[in-house]
């Protein structure tokens, strides 16, 4: 007999509490809740539209759905988010100072979540598969910090989705990092090593309600890469071959790749190279481009927290589940982004920049300086700790009127000391080893597009010639002249 409240997605709603602190399963829009937050969003517009006061803050894994993220954000019922969004109102919301917003490295959420250092959910809000009666519950397409949220909540809303059926039991990997001190070692040291349980174990006590859905995550189909970033990927994949062959790169380094097209077309030139051996991905996304790798069979496994698929994606996942789910594993954040396995494992990251400077810094997340695009994501826990990191972005944006390249950086997610290889379609920079100048040159040279290389050129000259140190030589009073020009004429070049 199923024991808990069968409830609607308005009676769930109803239970939330004004100012509470509600932690969301879901991880770049995989495995995240949809009906329960689009009936608070209505709970809400119905509250207001009455004079009342209703908000709630929100923590996730990282983004979730329009119909959690984008809803809210449009009823005006989240007060504070965190640790990472990409919905437009919800941004929006953000850069006009109606939401506030923590933005966080992603490994980390979970761990400040246990430490006290952010207040725990009181109420959990989860898409899961299954539960028991005795509390074992498993998730949908994605880990993330569910099972933080769902260990300490005092209230567990559950969103049983059917879509999926059995075809996901068995890929989770439940396991939570020891927290300090004398925590022992994460027991991962190969990318499809388990360290927990496939289930989620809770208190049944705590779960107030179980509404049940059977839709799947909004996510767009996958989309042919560009010539852009084509190119891109054949650079990155022509300098790995390189490194091979003198040496200096062991084989069978698991990858990890970002989110957006870029990170898609180096899976998906990977997957199409008749000489590629097969790859493991040791991530944080699982993109939909993985299974063209399983196609042309060139995948040994993928470790991850979140499985992104589109419609057609989940069916074929779905249609031969068996086979497929032995090369995953979904991983609580925790784990997937934690630095000593990524350590250990050697990952090779690649994630993609707004803007990168002349001296080795990286911005992932702000628009000029102070608007939020997305969040800083994992990629700094990835590119902090891999064994060998690239930064890769189109060299120009908007029309060709803002260059990726800039004399520094309007926002810094990422600094000099722990950056090695930028790529744009322009070329390459290996820039380990090299001091702050030789840097500067290389990737204007290498990296920044023709039309912007001059007035980066003059910046350094004029730079060297004036800056008071020589060491890093930024004359204060231009850096930031390119960004300033775009704002005041809408493009960056001269
Ligand atoms: O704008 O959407 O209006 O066309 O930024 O850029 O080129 O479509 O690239 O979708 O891969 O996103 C960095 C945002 C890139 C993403 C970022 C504009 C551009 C376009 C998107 P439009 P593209 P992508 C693991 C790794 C941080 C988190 C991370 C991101 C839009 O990759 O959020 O790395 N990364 N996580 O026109 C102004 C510039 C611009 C610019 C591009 N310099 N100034 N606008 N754009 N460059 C995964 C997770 O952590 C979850």
């Amino acid at each position: 007999m199923f024991p808990f409240p069968q409830l609607s997605a308005a009676e769930a709603a109803e239970l939330i509490r004004p100012n509470e602190i509600v932690g969301v399963s879901g991880f770049t829009l995989a495995g995240y809740p949809k009906a329960v937050p689009q009936a608070l969003a209505e709970r809400t517009e119905r509250l207001h539209a009455n004079g009342e006061e209703f908000q709630i803050t929100l923590f996730s894994g990282a983004s979730t759905g329009d119909e959690c993220d984008g809803a809210l954000a449009r009823a005006h019922a989240i007060h504070w988010r965190a640790p990472y969004q990409s919905n437009k109102n919800l941004r929006s919301a953000i850069n006009c100072g109606e939401v506030h917003y923590t933005d966080a490295h992603l490994g980390m959420m979970g761990r400040l979540v246990r430490t006290g250092a952010l207040p725990t959910p009181t109420t959990a809000i989860i898409e899961v598969t299954d539960v028991t009666a005795d509390g074992k519950i498993r998730l949908s397409m994605s880990c993330g910090n569910s099972v933080e949220f769902l260990q300490r909540a005092d209230r567990v809303i559950l969103e049983l989705n059917s879509l999926y059926g059995d075809a996901l039991f068995g890929m989770h990997d439940c396991y939570l990092p020891e927290l300090p001190p004398h925590a022992s070692p994460i027991p991962v040291s190969q990318v499809l090593d388990r360290a927990g349980n496939d289930f989620v174990q809770i208190d049944p006590k705590k779960i107030v309600g179980v509404v049940r859905t059977n839709v799947g995550d909004s996510i767009r189909p996958f989309t042919e890469p560009d010539a852009i970033s084509q190119t891109i990927a054949g650079h990155i994949l022509e300098f790995l071959a390189h490194e091979r062959k003198k040496g200096r790169l062991p084989a069978n380094l698991p990858y990890q790749s970002g989110v957006g097209n870029v990170a898609n077309a180096v899976l998906t030139a990977m997957a199409r190279d008749s000489k590629q051996e097969p790859v493991s991905l040791f991530t944080e996304v699982i993109q939909e481009a993985v299974f063209e790798l399983i196609q042309n069979d060139k995948l040994v496994g993928a470790s991850g927290t979140a499985l992104t698929c589109s419609s057609n994606a989940r069916e074929y996942l779905k249609a031969d589940a068996n086979a497929l789910k032995k090369k995953f594993i979904l991983r609580a954040q925790e784990v997937s982004n934690h630095p000593e396995v990524i350590r250990r494992l050697g990952v090779i990251s690649m994630n993609t920049a707004l803007e990168l400077d002349i001296f080795g810094n990286v911005n992932s997340s702000h628009v000029c300086g102070s608007s939020i695009m997305n969040g800083i994501g994992g990629a700094a826990d990835f590119s902090r700790n891999a064994l060998l990191g690239f930064f890769m972005t189109p060299s120009t944006a908007k029309d060709g009127t803002i260059s990726a390249v800039v004399p520094y950086v309007s926002h810094v997610d990422h600094t000099d000391h722990e950056t090695n290889i930028f790529v744009t379609e322009q070329g390459l920079a290996d820039l380990r080893g090299l001091d702050p100048v030789s840097r500067a040159r290389l990737i204007i040279d290498r990296c920044a597009h023709p039309a912007y290389r001059p007035q980066l050129n003059v910046f350094l000259n004029y730079s060297l010639n004036s800056a008071k140190g020589k060491h890093i030589p930024i004359a204060l009073d231009r850096a930031f002249n390119m960004h300033l020009r775009f704002l005041s004429t809408g493009t960056m070049a001269e």
